[in-house]
């Protein structure tokens, strides 16, 4: 049989494990009692976006003073601004919300869910998976989906999309400008 004071320091540690729980559960409505879905820099996002997802100040519209406004910002750099990641639920410090390999702009561009590693469930995340069915996975450069400047297999990437030239060499040298004979 358990000692009165075991079973008393087992219920206290309950109580405060339960304690702990509730107040961890606690964080997001106390936000929203401080009027955490109001915008008060009216810089694009509400006070509980700002305090859990972007880390901005609330009562600083550009909080990083570069005179970009904090809604308008492009933290994680994957082609949506606070404000838009806000809208799509998609997280506004990480290029590629889901880890699919796809980056969160590409995906809303390309018709799949940022938010979802898997759009089609077909068991292939979609970074892997030939949504286009040309037999290549959707983030390699030589799929037509990946390329927003037209780029397919080449030697040149002249749009900077990091995916080489449709019509150059495969190869990066010789210069498929220069004649073989000159
Ligand atoms: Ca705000
Ligand atoms: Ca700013
Ligand atoms: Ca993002
Ligand atoms: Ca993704």
């Amino acid at each position: 049989m358990a000692h009165p004071i075991d079973r008393r320091a087992r219920l206290l540690t309950t109580a405060l494990a339960v304690a702990a729980l509730v107040a961890a559960t606690a964080v997001v409505p106390a936000q929203a009692r401080r009027g955490g879905d109001r915008d008060r820099d009216r810089d694009g996002l509400v006070n509980g976006y700002e305090l859990t997802m972007t880390f901005t100040d609330p009562a600083d519209r550009d909080t990083d003073d570069d005179g970009i406004r904090d809604g308008k910002e492009d933290e994680d750099e994957d082609g949506l601004r606070n404000r838009k990641e806000a809208k799509e639920g998609t997280d506004p410090l990480s290029a590629d919300s889901d880890d699919d390999g796809l980056d969160d702009g590409d995906e809303l561009d390309e018709g799949t869910d940022p938010n979802d590693d898997d759009s089609d469930d077909d068991g292939i995340e979609d970074g892997d998976d030939d949504v286009n069915d040309d037999g290549s996975g959707d983030d390699d450069c030589d799929d037509a989906g990946d390329d927003h400047g037209g780029d397919r297999i080449g030697s040149d990437d002249s749009d900077d999309d990091l995916c080489p030239d449709p019509s150059a060499s495969p190869s990066p040298s010789p210069d498929p400008t220069s004649s073989p004979l000159a």
